[in-house]
C-alpha cells in the first residue's frame, strides 16, 4: 500500500513536471487551413528544438552595396547571403499601403516584387513573415498616428466599412500569393504588431483590450470566412511587457493566433540592459508559448546600425540558445544609417559569418528547397 502509494505520487509528480513543461503544439487555429498551412505550422513545432531559423524584412529587395552606397531590386542579391553565404530562413515583407491602392509600399517596394519574393522564398523552402503598418482608417494619417480609432472601425462604427474595403484590398493580395501550381502560399501574418506600446493607432493608450481583441478577431474571421484565405499562420507579437498578464491582457485567444513573439531593439535603452530584458522576457514568452502549444518567435529584434562588432554571438546567441525561439527576425537594412543586419564590410561582417556558422542557426541552406511545405520534417 505504502509502496504504491508512493509509485502514484511519483507518476502524478512526473505528470505535472511534463505538463509544465510542454502542451503538445496546438492546432492551427485556422480549422480550414490548407494542408501545406497545417505542415508549414507543424514542421515549425518540429524544428523548434533544432535552432533558430534567422529573418530579414526586405532582403531581396534591396540593402548596402558598401559604406553609404544603397543597391536596389538587384535579382537574387542579398546582404544575408553576400555577407553570410547563404540566404535567410525567414523573409519578412510589409504591406503598409496596400489599402490605399498604392503601387508601392510605404517604403517604396512594389507590390508587384513583394509578390515575386514571396514566391522566390518560398521556392528556397524559406517561410515568409508579413507585417502591416496600415494607415490610420478613420483619419486618413499613418499607422503611427494615435487618434482614437478602433471603436469607430468596429462592426457599427461609423468607418467599418471603410476598414472592410482595406482588407477587401489585403485579401486580393494575401490571396495572390500563389505557387508554381497555383497552390496558396502559406505566411506567417502578423497584423496589428506591437500592440502593448502606444505608437500606432491600435497601440495600449489608443484603446480598450476589449476593443482590440474585438478588431483583431473581426480581422481574423473575415478573412477566413469571408474572403476564404486558408494559408494564413497567425501571429500575435507584442513590444516591451512586464510579465504574463501584461503579455496576454489583450491577447485574441488561442483560436487567433499560431504564434506568440515579440519585437525587441536595443535602440531606445541601454545597451548594456539589452540582454537582460531580452532574457526576462524569452523565459516568459517559453512558459507562455509552452503552455498555449504555440509557437514562439522573436518576430523583430535588431540593433539599428549593429554597432557592436560581435552582437551576433556575444549578445543574441546566448540568448537564443537558452531560449529557443523559431524565428528571430531582423528589421530591414533600409538607408546607409538604419539597417539591422550585416553586409560585406560592415563593422559586425566577421561576427555574423560566425553565427550563420553556428549548429543553433538555420539558414535557407538548411531547408531543402519545398521541404516545410510538403512532408513532416
Ligand atoms: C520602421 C522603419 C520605417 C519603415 C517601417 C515599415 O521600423 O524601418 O522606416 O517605414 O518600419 O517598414
Amino acid at each position: 500500500m505504502k509502496l504504491f502509494r508512493t509509485f502514484v505520487l511519483a507518476a502524478t509528480a512526473a505528470a505535472l513536471a511534463l505538463g509544465a513543461q510542454a502542451q503538445a503544439p496546438a492546432p492551427i487555429a485556422d480549422p480550414a487551413a490548407t494542408p501545406a498551412t497545417k505542415l508549414l505550422l507543424a514542421n515549425l513545432h518540429r524544428l523548434l528544438p533544432r535552432g533558430v531559423m534567422y529573418g530579414h524584412q526586405d532582403d531581396l529587395a534591396y540593402g548596402i552595396a558598401q559604406a553609404g552606397q544603397m543597391w536596389k531590386g538587384d535579382a537574387n542579391r542579398s546582404d544575408v547571403k553576400s555577407t553570410a553565404g547563404a540566404y535567410p530562413a525567414v523573409f519578412g515583407w510589409e504591406l503598409g499601403h496596400l489599402e490605399l491602392d498604392s503601387a508601392r509600399n510605404l517604403d517604396a517596394v512594389p507590390f508587384a516584387k513583394i509578390r515575386s519574393y514571396v514566391q522566390q522564398a518560398y521556392a528556397m523552402g524559406a517561410v515568409n513573415t508579413i507585417s502591416w503598418h496600415l494607415d490610420n482608417p478613420h483619419n486618413g494619417k499613418t499607422a503611427w498616428d494615435t487618434a482614437r480609432t478602433v471603436p469607430f472601425i468596429l462592426p457599427g462604427g461609423p468607418d467599418h466599412a471603410k476598414y472592410v474595403a482595406r482588407l477587401d484590398r489585403l485579401a486580393a493580395f494575401l490571396g495572390s500569393l500563389k505557387g508554381p501550381k497555383g497552390e496558396a502560399i502559406p505566411v506567417i501574418f502578423r497584423p496589428f504588431h506591437e500592440h502593448t506600446g502606444s505608437w500606432f493607432w491600435w497601440g495600449k493608450k489608443e484603446c480598450t483590450p476589449a476593443e482590440f481583441t474585438a478588431l483583431w478577431r473581426f480581422t481574423v474571421d473575415y478573412l477566413h470566412n469571408q474572403k476564404k484565405l486558408h494559408n494564413l499562420i497567425i501571429a500575435y507579437s507584442a513590444s516591451d511587457f512586464a510579465d504574463e498578464a501584461d503579455y496576454l491582457e489583450r491577447y485574441p485567444g488561442d483560436a487567433y493566433a499560431d504564434v506568440l513573439g515579440f519585437d525587441d531593439y536595443v535602440n531606445g535603452k541601454d545597451p548594456a540592459k539589452f540582454q537582460p530584458g531580452m532574457a526576462r522576457k524569452l523565459a516568459l514568452l517559453t512558459s507562455i508559448s509552452k503552455a498555449h502549444g504555440k509557437l514562439p518567435a522573436l518576430t523583430e529584434v535588431g540593433y539599428d546600425g549593429v554597432p557592436d562588432p560581435t552582437w551576433w554571438t556575444k549578445t543574441m546567441l546566448p540568448l537564443l540558445k537558452q531560449y529557443p525561439v523559431s524565428y528571430a527576425l531582423t528589421w530591414r537594412n533600409g538607408d546607409p544609417v538604419h539597417f539591422f543586419t550585416a553586409y560585406p564590410g560592415q563593422a559586425s561582417a566577421a561576427d555574423f559569418k560566425q553565427f550563420f556558422q553556428d549548429k543553433q542557426t538555420i539558414f535557407a541552406n538548411r531547408l531543402g528547397p519545398l521541404r516545410l511545405y510538403t512532408k513532416p520534417i
